[in-house]
């Protein structure tokens, strides 16, 4: 029997994404030194270029390249330096894949710079703050991550608090879609995120997961990063990210079968698995 689902194509000027299937896989490309689970791993660019590489071939739709740390506590870091470590393995790694590349950055300066060097998608962990991020991503028509973060990196896992996180969280993105809207970016280039980890406590992270289905149902799509993060650690007793890709499967399977669109991990050939298998299951019939 054919699958239930129709074509769903995103295309936009440099890129496509096929979600006819399902749920689709983002690799987590972190050039940076200190990031929370793979920091100093792909700093040198070749190793970054490389590792970029393998994950397009192990299934990753999507490549996310960051040149800055967002884990708790972490300090930001100056554009330049953000642009000196991303522009050079961006360049190469488009020339490589064919698959769109993302720069994770809330900097207009850096995000232009990763546009120009072969990226066609912004992944904004401050939902657009910058006027200038949402005209960048209105005039060169590119599909934006607009995420939800509670303070700060540095501040943020202080002391987060919500009356109802998830109503909360999803006003916000909302109302931060509708802004980019009203600036000529369209719907369908949105993607929402509830921004797992910034600025929430082990019970808020699972709320927003238990009830992702409300973020799908507000017709934007949604992209989840829970990938190795410490609320995982908390559940199963694992101090090392590396440990979290079970913790990490279950949280992938819960949102490829709640209709999330992607998901951003650093496991790129062991979640593809996973979420192959869950699109088959909700794609049947
Ligand atoms: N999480 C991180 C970074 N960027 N972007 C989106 N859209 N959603 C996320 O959940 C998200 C994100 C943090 O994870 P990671 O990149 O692995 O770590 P670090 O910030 O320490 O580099």
């Amino acid at each position: 029997m054919a699958g239930a689902r129709s074509k769903d194509i995103l295309e936009w000027p440099g890129g496509k994404l096929d979600f006819s299937d399902g749920c689709l896989i983002m690799g987590i490309l972190n050039i940076t030194p200190d990031s929370f689970s793979d920091g100093g791993e792909f700093l040198s660019p070749d190793a970054a270029v490389q590792h970029g590489l393998e994950m397009a071939g192990a299934g990753a739709a999507v490549i996310d390249v960051g040149a800055e740390s967002s884990r708790p506590g972490s300090e930001s870091i100056s554009a330049a330096e953000q642009i000196k470590r991303a522009v050079g393995v961006i360049e190469k790694l488009a020339s490589q894949v064919d698959v769109p590349i993302s720069i994770d950055t809330y900097l207009p300066e850096v995000a232009e710079a990763a546009l120009n060097a072969g990226a066609s998608i912004i992944n904004d962990i401050t939902a657009l703050a910058d006027e200038r991020m949402i005209k960048l991503a209105a005039e060169r028509g590119v599909p934006v991550v607009v995420m939800h973060m509670q303070g700060t990196p540095a501040t943020m896992q202080i002391q987060p608090e919500y009356g109802n996180v998830v109503k909360e969280v999803s006003e916000f993105l909302i109302e931060r879609a509708e802004k980019a809207e009203s600036f000529g970016v369209k719907k369908e280039m949105i993607f929402i995120d509830p921004g797992i980890g910034f600025g929430k406590t082990l019970e808020h992270n699972l709320l927003l997961l238990k009830h992702i289905d409300l973020f799908v149902a507000t017709g934007y799509r949604v992209l989840v990063g829970a990938s190795r993060k410490r609320f995982i650690g908390e559940i199963i007793g694992k101090a090392e990210p590396g440990q979290r890709v079970f913790g990490t499967a279950a949280a992938v399977t819960l949102c490829a079968s709640a209709g999330v669109s992607i998901v951003r991990v650093h496991d790129v050939a062991e979640m593809s698995e996973v979420v192959k298998v869950v699109n088959k299951i909700t794609g049947a019939g």
